[in-house]
């Protein structure tokens, strides 16, 4: 299934007149305000965002798991599935694969495919959190920080395999998630866990080529439900700064406690150069892995800002690895995805909208009431025309989810790949 280039150009015919009212009404608006919107649009075009190979079928929980049928159940299929996805948005021009979910069987074939699609390999994802098919040792009780050598060993050596594979496709960095952690009081050591952790990584840093970041992931809890080794920021920003220079934090939305202030958390990582990449989510309770911006979405805005404001002010802070992180179980997968690129888009663009040295200026001037009418101005703003004339401008659809609903891409799909596929992954 691929989306042509005739397809779009007839698809948006229909809607541009519309499209086109709405922009200048909006432009003329933001353009008396000071805005530069053709740079606003610019940004917004250049904003890519990674697919997660396994947000492409539905999830599932303990509980079960719906088809949505015709999922991806090789690696090639997952591909083309980003293909449509960026066909329709161009914001989602990189795939992020996990090892040993997708390993290739053919590198050029799969190089070739992702090429001609324009999607580039992002941060790869290695995992220590399942028992690997013959693998001699288990990780019931832990990888990297285990008490064992043995098994860190084996930890240790498939990360550096990752980054071989990761390599080979033009991947340029490696994103460690660790289960590792205990569920009850007692059961770990925290310092022997930690120092465990933190001698593996440097031995994984030890295997990264000159040019690729490792970037160490943290959650508060699950699976393990009483501790986790890497259990924040700032224990990943330990760890990294003890492997070195090419070592950063990842934040991913879903694994804070509930209430965390994450704009600032990304803003002191970007001050420090530490921010090295970011999963979009949402969620009510926990790591829900829902729709990016469908609970709290003036939440994304704020932590955009701030973004927004570390992309402009802090060059000691390299460009960051995006992704989506988002799979669940009741949406198709695809137009789950589709959303979620909206919503980012959404909460960019209103960021990009906040008058930075206005509100620089109330802070110094201590007023508060300004402070919020500024960022709530910014988000209070309709931005969509500015999005869709982003996606037009790189070929894209004004409409990403009704077009993919009118070209029938789930039918296709399905009559492709028939209804019994299952898409590798969590
Ligand atoms: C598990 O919480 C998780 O969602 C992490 O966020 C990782 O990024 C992802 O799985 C893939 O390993
Ligand atoms: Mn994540
Ligand atoms: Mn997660």
């Amino acid at each position: 299934m691929k989306v042509s280039k005739e397809q779009i150009f007839e698809y948006n015919k229909k809607g541009l007149e519309n499209h086109t009212e709405k922009l200048d009404f909006l432009a003329g608006q933001l353009t008396k305000k000071g805005h530069d919107v053709a740079s606003i649009v610019s940004k917004l075009s250049e904003f890519q965002v990674a697919i997660p190979s396994w947000a492409l079928g539905a999830g599932g929980t303990r509980f079960g798991r719906f088809s949505h049928f015709g999922e991806p159940s090789t690696l090639e299929q997952k591909i083309d599935d980003v293909g449509v996805l960026h066909s329709l948005t161009q914001t989602a021009g990189a795939v992020s694969l996990h090892i040993p979910w997708d390993v290739p069987s053919d590198y050029a074939a799969i190089k070739e495919k992702a090429d001609s699609l324009n999607i580039k390999f992002d941060a790869i994802n290695s995992n220590t959190f399942q028992d690997q098919k013959d693998a001699k040792e288990s990780y019931k009780f832990g990888s990297l920080s285990n008490t064992s050598q043995a098994i860190r060993e084996q930890a240790i050596q498939h990360n550096l395999d990752v980054i071989k594979i990761g390599d080979k496709l033009g991947s340029k960095s490696l994103t460690v998630w660790l289960a590792d952690g205990s569920c009850f009081p007692g059961q770990n050591n925290f310092q022997t866990a930690f120092q465990n952790t933190q001698n593996s990584l440097i031995d994984i840093y030890k295997g990264l080529p000159d040019d690729w970041k490792l970037l160490i992931e943290y959650k508060p809890f699950e699976p393990n439900f009483y501790s986790t080794v890497i259990q924040d920021w700032g224990a990943s920003l330990m760890l990294a700064n003890g492997c070195g220079d090419k070592a950063f934090t990842l934040v991913d939305l879903g694994h804070h406690l509930p209430n965390s202030n994450i704009e600032q958390i990304v803003s002191i990582l970007q001050l420090k150069g530490k921010l090295g990449g970011f999963h979009f989510n949402d969620s009510k309770y926990g790591d829900d892995d829902l729709t990016v911006g469908s609970i709290k979405p003036y939440a994304l805005f704020l932590i955009f800002n701030e973004l927004v404001y570390g992309m402009e002010n802090n060059p000691q802070n390299p460009d960051l690895a995006w992704m989506i992180d988002a799979s669940h179980n009741i949406k198709d997968p695809l137009e789950d995805l589709i959303q979620s690129l909206e919503a980012i888009q959404e909460a960019y663009a209103k960021a990009l909208l906040v008058d930075q040295n206005l509100l620089r200026a109330a802070q110094e001037a201590n007023d508060v009431v300004k402070c919020q009418e500024i960022l709530q101005g910014a988000y209070r703003t309709d931005v969509r025309p500015l999005i869709e004339k982003a996606r037009l401008n790189t070929g894209g659809v004004i409409s990403p989810i009704n077009a993919y609903r009118s070209f029938n891409v789930r039918e296709e799909l399905i009559k492709e790949r028939g209804r019994n596929t299952v898409a590798t992954g969590l």
